[in-house]
């Protein structure tokens, strides 16, 4: 252990701790526009500076670690005058339009300004040219402009996903974050995960807004939208609307909701459910019928578009399920159009998610089946195409949202999701942490095989933890092994395993972002690591105070099945609720 002084006060931290770790310890919360805890230290905004006795310059405090019996001074007009020069710098290259910025007021650059009190830059702006915007995906948008290099996005790209879509291009007043050859996002390797939207401390990577296009539909008298909320948005809403950290909202949410004028408020975790019923009984199937094992879950989008781009021949361990978000479109706009006597071209059906790859999920025409149900019946001509999910919003795109019409979250009563697609399970809320998919799959696939009941239904052992996490569940006297990875970074190691033929499991769950959904890409900044950990206890806390806790007893499901589906892995399951993979 070392012990140091920070500003006076004595502190004894592990050897190795980074100075700007001590100082937090010391209760001294350095600032930093390109430091990401557990991810990387650049070193490159030079904020971070402080001064200690014995060294003749300042130090940045990302980059160093500490030495027994320091004397660290973090405050010092030394240190103030650096940080605030480094800052007047980083402003002199950055457009000074924060009032229509997506960033305006949750912004790390014009938070610091406020802090250093800089109220003016004592230097010319450099940066003369307009640099293009590249809106080529479908799910992030890169303004360069407002770029200050802080290198985190490259970084999470990199080292937390290695994915390396994006690279610091060019030197000099050129410098720039870009793709492969300057093409734009769309034809680079980037899988839509938003972990760089995540991390930007400005506006220069924002999600793909759909906020106008929802407001014009729920505005237009000839739609009926059905909006589906995914398991995450309950623990993560709250927060971009002033409550604390991993507050659970799901009724508040659901009341926003209605109020901001959704004809039917429904439940992404029906159809998680939904998935569970077909996952566990394809696993089933896999596991008696000599199928491709181990068999890997196929819900999380920046993971199949990960999958298909760097490990193409590995496409036939996924489980042919389409994802929960995708399932629900084909069972709203088929099974809920009828029930509901509603035109499903007149159906619009909005999802908020957790998560940027959501709007390329739901841009795939290939995953559509809705049309082709109703075309087949001859009810529809090609031309009257339609597809099974419209408009997809984060988490933080649904916060702008109710911050325009004035919504009192704090204050809303609980409300209730509509029958019957807004039923759901313990099970289904289990997806918005990693673990959760394999968990309830667990819970399904158990009681299916053995016929018995299974009374210890939480497995501890693939909760939240380290990246990969593995178990061996008996499934009664039959041993499963199973591994839970969450990160591509992760997933990658899993599939090198396979490729080598030296995989033990039989299930694996994958999730792109770190701790699965609820750390997803379009969840509300900021998400750190102690606010995934708090988000994580409500989805378990949700689990628990569920009346039901396992996809098979949801009622809901059982009527889908008795009406409709008739039985999981049947025809219509197939048509409906299965996909294939694009190598
Ligand atoms: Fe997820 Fe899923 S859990 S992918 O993480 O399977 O986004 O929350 O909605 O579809 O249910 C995300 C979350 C989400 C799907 C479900």
């Amino acid at each position: 252990m070392i012990t140091l002084s920070v500003d006076g006060k004595t502190v004894t931290v592990p050897e190795g701790t980074r100075i700007l770790d001590a100082c937090n310890v010391a209760g001294i919360k350095v600032p930093s526009l390109c430091y990401l805890e557990d991810v990387s230290a650049h070193g490159s905004c030079g904020i971070c500076v402080v001064e200690i006795d014995g060294y003749k310059r300042l130090v940045r405090s990302c980059l160093h670690t500490v030495k027994q019996d320091m004397v660290i001074h973090t405050h010092s007009n030394r240190v103030m005058s650096a940080r605030k020069l480094n800052l007047e710098l980083l402003l002199a290259n950055h457009p000074l339009l924060c009032t229509t910025c997506e960033r305006n007021l949750n912004c790390e650059l014009q938070a610091l300004a406020l802090q250093l009190g800089v109220r003016e830059s004592r230097f010319e702006r450099t940066k003369k040219s307009i640099r293009p915007i590249d809106d080529s995906s479908p799910s992030i948008v890169r303004d360069p402009n407002a770029c200050i290099l802080c290198n985190r996005c490259v970084e999470v790209c990199a080292n937390v996903q290695e994915v390396h879509a994006i690279e610091m291009m060019q030197r000099g007043l050129r410098t720039t974050v870009s793709t492969f050859f300057d093409e734009g996002l769309a034809s680079s390797v980037c899988t839509n995960c938003g972990q760089c939207s995540l991390v930007c401390p400005t506006g220069a990577i924002t999600e793909k807004s759909h906020e106008s296009a929802v407001f014009d539909a729920i505005a237009d008298p000839n739609l009926v939208v059905l909006v589906q909320t995914a398991p995450a948005i309950r623990v993560g809403l709250g927060e971009a609307m002033g409550l604390g950290e991993g507050s659970l909202v799901t009724g508040k949410m659901v009341s926003a909701l209605r109020t901001l004028g959704f004809d039917r408020v429904f439940d992404t975790q029906f159809s998680a459910d939904l998935t569970i019923m077909e996952e566990s009984h394809e696993l089933i199937q896999r596991l008696t019928n000599g199928g491709t094992l181990p068999m890997i879950t196929s819900c999380s989008p920046g993971w199949i578009k990960f999958i298909e781009t760097f490990y193409p021949d590995q496409l036939e361990h996924l489980s042919s399920c389409k994802s929960p978000q995708q399932m629900f479109g084909s069972i709203a706009k088929t099974y809920y159009a009828e029930q509901a006597g509603i035109d499903p071209r007149n159906i619009r059906v909005v999802s908020i998610m957790p998560c940027t790859a959501k709007k390329f999920e739901a841009g795939r025409s290939e995953i559509d089946s809705a049309f082709s149900y109703w075309r087949d019946k001859g009810s529809f001509t090609d031309d009257e195409y339609f597809c099974d999910v419209d408009y997809v919003l984060t988490t933080r795109e649904l916060a702008r949202m109710l911050k325009r019409i004035g919504i009192d979250f704090a204050h809303l009563e609980d409300g209730k999701f509509d029958d019957p697609l807004g039923q759901s399970t313990g099970s289904a809320v289990l997806f918005g942490a990693t673990g959760g998919v394999m968990e309830a799959a667990l819970r399904t696939a158990y009681e299916t095989i053995t016929k018995t009941k299974l009374d210890a239904l939480e497995f501890e052992q693939i909760r939240i933890g380290a990246g990969i996490r593995e178990a061996t569940i008996m499934i009664g006297e039959t041993p499963l092994k199973v591994a839970v990875a969450n990160t591509l970074a992760n997933a990658r190691v899993l599939l090198d395993q396979i490729q080598e033929g030296k995989s033990p499991y039989a299930f694996i769950e994958v999730m792109t972002c770190p701790d699965g959904c609820l750390g997803g890409g379009g969840q509300p900044i900021p998400t750190n690591k102690e606010i995934r950990r708090k988000r994580a206890m409500s989805i378990y806390e949700e689990d628990r105070g569920m009346p039901i806790r396992k996809s098979h007893e949801n009622p809901s499901i059982q009527e889908l099945y008795t009406s409709f589906l008739k039985q999981p892995l049947g025809h219509l399951s197939h048509q409906l609720l299965h996909t294939t993979y694009v190598k």
